[in-house]
């Protein structure tokens, strides 16, 4: 029987999450608030390890400081009765209609000057509660209409916001470091630092780059068509996969927030087997928590809520289950080694060889039958065919 979910597997849940009340686009709230400290005992009560949250998911926008003390002091109360931690904390700059052309670069200064001082505020909260990852996803950030922002400008702006912010968790010695959250659109038309690869593209013209990682997301990189086991893969290859939203896409459509596994299955199992098991050569592995970042369908009432929160947990431990078992089936090693997965490990060159000696090496190119080399059959199929027959438990 499959393991039932313990603060040992690191499971974190967005407040936002399971606190959605399913307004959309088209449609009112189908559900009431959720108090969060109801949601953290529930999760707590699920076997969860933690709890994350934007600023404004806890306390309003704009509460004078005493109700804020207040708010948190309950909060944290909760946290201490249930055991549950805060690992991350990612601040709103999204929802107020004065981040409407952005936080971090919008148009108007004095808009990004607040939006940052949000963020600031927020860092010393996060540390305060412990937290080891700050998320950044800059989801106002971007436009509609290429003439309406300075592209150059923008990243300027966007460049110059993060290592502000990683400046000062240097400077106060916090033990925090920073994880951008790529997507493609939604809500704004087109986002700036829309995939994986344009997120390490920025943090490498970073002046504190060294502690800023990205939070890829399944269904971001999905929404682009992406795959998103090999944007961690980059991520992890790269060492910035600091943090990860977990959770379900099908296709390239509006961001759906489906439970983990609920989406593409099949590359939900391929993420599941790199964060447990690593790459098949060995190389750098994933150390943070396994986070949820999904939305309860607005079809469902509150028992479809806790159900889908420990739905999510439920299919990640049987993912890990499968994976477990696809690794050690001999049968699997065989055919990964007639698949020539393990001679990707292999040097192209030897030791000590240049450019040069290989170019003097007839037998690389002159003598090489490129023809022969061209018949071997890498047996992709086979291989693919047994992880299917594995995650579907047929072996
Ligand atoms: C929206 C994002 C959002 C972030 C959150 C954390 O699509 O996934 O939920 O993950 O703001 O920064
Ligand atoms: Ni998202
Ligand atoms: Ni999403
Ligand atoms: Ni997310």
């Amino acid at each position: 029987p499959t393991r039932v979910p313990s603060p040992a597997d690191r499971f974190t849940f967005g407040l936002w999450t399971v606190g959605w009340t399913g307004n959309d686009p088209f449609g009112v709230p189908t559900r009431a608030a959720l108090d969060p400290v109801e949601a953290v005992h529930r999760l707590a009560e699920l076997g969860a390890y933690g709890v994350t949250f934007h600023d404004n998911d806890l306390v309003p926008f704009g509460a004078p400081a005493s109700e804020r003390e207040l708010i948190l002091k309950r909060f944290q109360s909760a946290l201490e009765e249930t055991g549950l931690k805060v690992p991350m904390v990612t601040t709103n700059l999204f929802s107020h209609p004065v981040f409407k052309d952005g936080g971090f670069t919008s148009n108007d200064r004095s808009v990004r000057r607040f939006g940052l001082a949000k963020v600031l505020r927020n860092i010393d909260l996060a540390a305060e509660l412990g937290a080891e990852t700050f998320v950044m996803w800059g989801g106002r950030e971007g436009s509609e209409y290429d003439g309406s922002k300075d592209l150059n400008a923008a990243l300027n702006r966007y460049r110059e916001g993060v290592d502000t912010a990683a400046a000062y968790i240097k400077e106060k010695g916090y033990g925090l470091r920073i994880a951008l959250e790529p997507k493609p659109n939604e809500p704004r038309g087109d986002i700036l630092l829309p995939t994986v690869g344009h997120g390490l593209a920025f943090i490498a013209e970073l002046e504190h780059g060294d502690i800023v990682g990205l939070n890829p997301e399944t269904g971001h990189e999905q929404m682009a068509g992406l795959n998103f086991s090999h944007g961690i893969a980059q991520a992890l290859w790269a060492g910035k996969l600091f943090h990860i939203d977990l959770n379900g896409q099908r296709g390239i459509k509006y961001d759906q927030d489906l439970v983990f596994g609920h989406g593409d299955l099949t590359s939900a199992f391929f993420t599941v087997d790199l964060l447990e098991n690593g790459f098949p050569n060995g190389g750098p592995r994933y150390e943070g928590p396994r986070h949820f970042d999904y939305k309860p369908s607005r079809t469902d009432g509150y028992d479809g809520v806790w159900a889908s929160a420990a739905a999510n947990m439920r299919m990640y431990l049987l993912l890990a289950e499968r994976a477990a078992a696809f690794r050690a089936d001999s049968e699997v090693q065989e055919a990964l080694a007639a698949s020539g997965v393990f001679e990707l490990a292999e040097p192209t060159l030897a030791t000590g060889e240049t450019a040069a000696d290989l170019l003097a090496d007839a037998s690389a190119f002159e003598e090489f039958d490129a023809e022969a080399a061209a018949e071997r059959s890498f047996a992709f199929i086979r291989l693919n065919q047994l992880a299917l027959e594995h995650l579907l438990g047929a072996r």
